[in-house]
């Protein structure tokens, strides 16, 4: 694959491209711009669009009215994760995961901080310690995958990655809340992540995208490239921990597993293993790794591994002679990476090529067992537009490609695109839509799994210019509703959204089944039980307790509308103080909060479930507390004191 010149485009030129800005501009061309030129390219996208509200029946969810899928999205920087309605397209809500949360107390709990910390590395608990904090504050969730079963989604978990930390995040699908967090080590920057599809999700895979220093610091020179390498993780997803490591060539960006349980492939956009942009893009290819789950599974029961950070690490770098990987050379700075439902096809993103080079998986042993030349696998690599990013797919061998730089989506056909690769004179191009504008993912509902259905289509597009009335100079992303389930797409509804959603998916409403009310012995507050049973308190029951031990104050109450079982409290300046509360309200949606005036306390208490919060009592005098979940009529009244006594009182 040579440099791309579709267009007089230089790749020179991509890569100083920014949208909206006099680089794009001038790097385009001629081609169309969605969106520069301000209203003019809107009208005239819409024009395209071809579609109104009215010719479109379907995605108008009416008051009252519930919707078909669950749609899970990522929030990028925002570190949470998000629900919506599809087609609605309504948000209905926000799981704090990596970040923190001023509702809900995410991160300032002693449950939530039990979860953010139980499996940090020693370096980032150092790195806390010195900088005074317990957690990090941000997370950068850029996707976000249900646990499958035999290629279908099965209800039990969310995966998702941190790239900012180097963390994976599981949420438990009964109670859409974060339970469990790993930091992986070894690797730097998890980006690409995906649970295995066959014949269950028993691991999580998670790249890393940034490299890293094989050896200490003042070793190696640390501008060569040489000097660093990058690591692909399978995480065991019922042990949370991580199974084994593998060590490879190149960068990772994004990853996928097939629907046999035998691969898992990640695309590389550094393969030069430059430490610049400019080295970064040097080179006419880069590559996929195929990763041989069953090989490196044998290699690991033989021993053939490194322990590095207590991590089992396999040696699958290039040159090794070994069946662990496998580098199938493919068009420079590849992205997306996704698995078709027909169990055979892996689409590959071009990024910088306007291809999506497809790979046919069965032919992947040939290349492992009998010497065949790696492109082999190489079966159709059809030219569709600029800055393919992700593909989705309609479970009718259609696949929807996001096209960042021409603001489209383009949808082909995975049969017509083989035959054209064979010299056959067929147009695998079905149908292309402007989007609004520069879409990152897209996903169709229930296009991850062996149900794809091809009715939705959503594009996560990364600007919204003019779509909207105008915030200010940060403005929404804009997450596309596009009915694909006839011939023609029609985008039926912009949906704006707050930083940045990279990633989504859509689940059909059987599938999750979260309960209403807590489980009173849920496993999320069993340490705060654990020290309830200590302090002889039945947090199944009505409490109004303050157990002093030393300096540290435990203050056991419950909650019921509109009141708490204490209405006042009292400790010592200096005490550490832990409130601990459990909301014995059973009923659908009766949650209360816990806010200490001008102390940054707050949390969220679900119906039946305990809380709880520890700080020092450090500012002598009378402190309010109250309820900030709006409960009942008397909800404002819901409220008691906090008496902190002087030291010497
Ligand atoms: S990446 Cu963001 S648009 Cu992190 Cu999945 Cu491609
Ligand atoms: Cu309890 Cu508001
Ligand atoms: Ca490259």
């Amino acid at each position: 694959m040579s440099e791309i010149t579709k267009g007089g485009l230089s790749r020179r030129g991509l890569l100083g491209a920014t949208a909206g800005g006099a680089a794009f501009v001038g790097a385009m061309g001629g081609a169309r711009i969605a969106g520069i030129g301000g209203l003019a390219a809107g009208a005239a996208a819409l024009t395209a669009t071809g579609a109104s509200a009215e010719e479109v029946g379907g995605f108008e969810v009416a008051p009252g009215k519930l919707d078909e899928y669950y749609g899970f999205w990522s929030s990028g920087q925002t570190g949470e994760m998000r629900i919506l309605g599809v087609p609605s397209m309504r948000e209905l809500m926000r799981v704090p995961v990596f970040n923190r949360c001023s509702a809900t107390g995410w991160g300032h709990t002693n449950e939530s901080l039990h979860i953010l910390t139980e499996k940090m590395t020693p370096e980032t608990k150092a790195f806390l310690a010195a900088n005074g904090k317990k957690v990090h504050d941000n997370g950068d969730l850029h996707h976000v995958h249900m646990s499958y079963t035999e290629g279908k989604y099965d209800g039990r978990f969310l995966y998702m990655n941190d790239k900012a930390n180097t963390r994976v995040a599981r949420v438990r699908c009964d109670v859409m809340k974060c339970d469990a967090i790993l930091e992986i080590p070894n690797a730097r920057g998890i980006h690409g992540m995906r649970p295995q599809k066959w014949p269950r999700s028993n691991y999580v895979f998670a790249n890393g995208e940034d490299e890293v220093l094989i050896n200490p610091i003042g070793t190696d020179d640390v501008n060569d490239g040489k000097s660093y390498v990058n690591f692909f993780t399978a995480v065991d997803a019922d042990k949370w921990d991580v199974a084994w490591q593998v060590m490879v060539s190149g960068n990772l960006d994004n990853t996928d597993a097939d629907y046999e349980g035998k691969w898992a492939f990640s695309t590389s956009y550094n393969s030069e293993m430059g430490l610049t942009q400019a080295d970064m893009t040097s080179a006419d290819m880069d590559h996929v790794v195929v990763f041989n789950i069953a090989e490196i599974e044998k290699g690991i029961a033989a021993g053939d591994f490194k322990e590095m950070n207590g991590v089992k690490v396999i040696d699958g770098r290039k040159g090794q002679n070994k069946n662990y990987t496998r580098y199938i050379p493919v068009a420079n700075n590849p992205h997306g990476c996704n698995m078709a439902p027909d169990k055979k096809h892996l689409c590959i993103g071009g990024k910088l090529s306007p291809t999506v080079t497809v790979i046919d998986v069965t032919k992947l042993d040939d290349v492992f067992y009998k010497n065949a030349e790696p492109r082999s696998v190489v079966v159709a690599e059809p030219e569709l537009g600029l800055g393919p990013l992700h593909n989705a797919f309609d479970g009718k061998g259609n696949v929807f490609t996001s096209l960042f730089l021409d603001s489209q989506v383009v949808k082909w056909n995975i049969d017509k695109a083989i035959a054209a690769y064979k010299g056959e004179k067929v147009d695998p191009i079905l149908d292309k839509v402007d989007v609004q504008y520069q879409p990152g993912h897209l996903k169709t509902t229930m296009g991850e799994t062996l149900d794809a259905d091809g009715k939705w289509l959503v594009c996560l597009c990364k600007f919204s210019k003019d779509r909207f009335i105008n915030v200010g100079p940060l403005k929404p992303e804009n997450d596309q509703l596009i009915d694909i389930s006839g011939d023609k797409m029609k985008v039926v509804h912009d949906g704006p959204n707050f930083a940045e959603p990279h990633d989504a998916i859509a689940v059909h409403t059987s599938i999750v089944n979260p309960l209403t009310v807590w489980k009173r012995d849920d496993k999320m507050w069993a340490e705060t039980r654990k020290q309830a049973e200590a302090d002889k308190i039945n947090l199944d029951d009505w409490q109004d307790t303050v157990i002093r031990d030393g300096n540290k104050v435990r203050v056991y109450m419950s909650s019921q509308a509109p009141a708490f079982s204490l209405d006042h409290f009292t400790v010592k300046q200096g005490d550490e103080v832990t409130v601990i509360i459990t909301n014995l309200d059973d009923i659908e949606d009766l949650t209360h909060g816990f806010t200490v005036g001008n102390h940054g306390v707050a949390m969220e208490i679900g119906p039946q479930a305990t809380s709880s919060v520890t700080f020092v009592a450090a500012s002598p005098g009378v402190h309010w507390y109250y309820c900030q979940w709006f409960c009942h009529a008397l909800h404002m009244e819901m409220r008691g004191r906090m008496i902190v006594e002087p030291t010497g009182a």
